[in-house]
């Protein structure tokens, strides 16, 4: 026999506490603001419910990703969008260390406001709906936060997106592929909360994720920074760390922009990240390299399922 749903054994003990009968789809709701607005009746533990039952299904099917994108900053985030919007086809699952996802993008530099942009990255800001003031060789988005709100509403709002923000990238998951090679095949994760106290608890296993593809976003050394590039040192497949250089911004845009690249199998990197590996310059604050750096991120992932 079919169950009653929590939702109705809640209404049909709230009908007879209230005395008026309540269904499904016909709630006592008033959206009148002079001191009678009335939402429909909620059970406390429904709201638990809706929020566990979606987070723990997504947990379940993305536990088998097709690209896995660790750190949404400005990077991470800009090859989300071109990859999602060209292969709606692909499962993408970003994994983000911080409660807001945005990285370093909620600002242009020295926590002012504007965001510098140089040409021709203002295509992008052009095809996401940002506006800017054109100055010739450079493009100024208003506010930083309208271009990392923007692309996140656009990137989150594709259904083949997930984000999972409090959730940090803690190792990667390398196997041999056919030909004996070490290939880098999904990520190990934690709560950020859990992979912030390993020092202080005893031992509290993490998560995994496969892909056959990982883009690695996490940004230039810091606290999390680097952790992929770091990681790839720490298990040899990478002899050195070229440690980013001193601030160029005419050098250091088109390096990380041409450098983007499959850096170890299975393992595209993208963003401030590659200044770490590679060792290029620094930028500063102008954005465009970490929006086409992440497009070309995404053309590499692409490549990867086309051969
Ligand atoms: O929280 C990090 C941030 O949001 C996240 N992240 C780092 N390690 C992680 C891990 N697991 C999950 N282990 C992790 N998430 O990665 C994001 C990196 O964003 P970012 O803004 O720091 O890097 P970006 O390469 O996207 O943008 C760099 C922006 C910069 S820095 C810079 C300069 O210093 O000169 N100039 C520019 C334009």
């Amino acid at each position: 026999l079919p169950q009653p749903t929590d939702e109705a054994i809640f209404l049909s003990k709230f009908s007879k506490a209230n005395g008026t009968p309540v269904n499904k789809g016909s709630y006592e709701v008033s959206e009148n603001y002079e001191g009678k607005y009335q939402f429909a009746p909620i059970e406390e533990a429904q709201v638990s419910r809706a929020m566990i039952k979606r987070y723990f299904n997504m947990m379940y099917e993305r536990a088998v990703s097709d690209v896995v994108i660790i750190g949404a900053g400005s990077a991470g985030l800009s090859c989300a969008y071109h990859l999602a919007k060209s292969r709606p086809d692909l499962k993408v699952t970003i994994i983000e260390a911080g409660v807001a996802p945005g990285g370093g993008a909620w600002l242009g530099g020295q926590l002012m406001t504007p965001m510098v942009v140089r040409k021709p990255a203002d295509r992008f800001l052009t095809e996401i709906g940002v506006p800017f003031e054109d100055e010739g060789a450079f493009v100024v988005v208003k506010h930083a936060a309208l271009f990392t709100s923007t692309i996140l509403s656009r990137v989150l709002s594709m259904p083949n997106v997930v984000l999972m923000n409090a959730t940090a990238v803690e190792d990667l998951i390398v196997r041999e592929d056919f030909a004996g090679r070490q290939r880098v095949a999904g990520v190990v994760t934690n709560w950020t909360l859990v992979a912030l106290n390993h020092d202080t608890q005893s031992c509290m296993d993490p998560n995994v994720i496969t892909a056959p593809v990982i883009i690695t976003a996490t940004g230039h050394d810091g606290p999390m920074g680097a952790f992929s590039a770091k990681r790839l040192v720490s298990m040899g497949l990478l002899k050195e760390l070229g440690n980013m250089r001193g601030l160029d911004m005419n050098r250091a845009e088109p390096a990380i922009v041409n450098g983007t690249r499959e850096v170890a199998p299975g393992l595209i990197m993208t963003g401030m990240e590659l200044s770490e590996h590679d060792g290029s310059n620094r930028m500063g604050p102008t954005f465009g390299a970490m929006m086409a750096s992440g497009v070309k991120a995404a053309h590499e992932a692409i490549r990867i399922f086309e051969t």
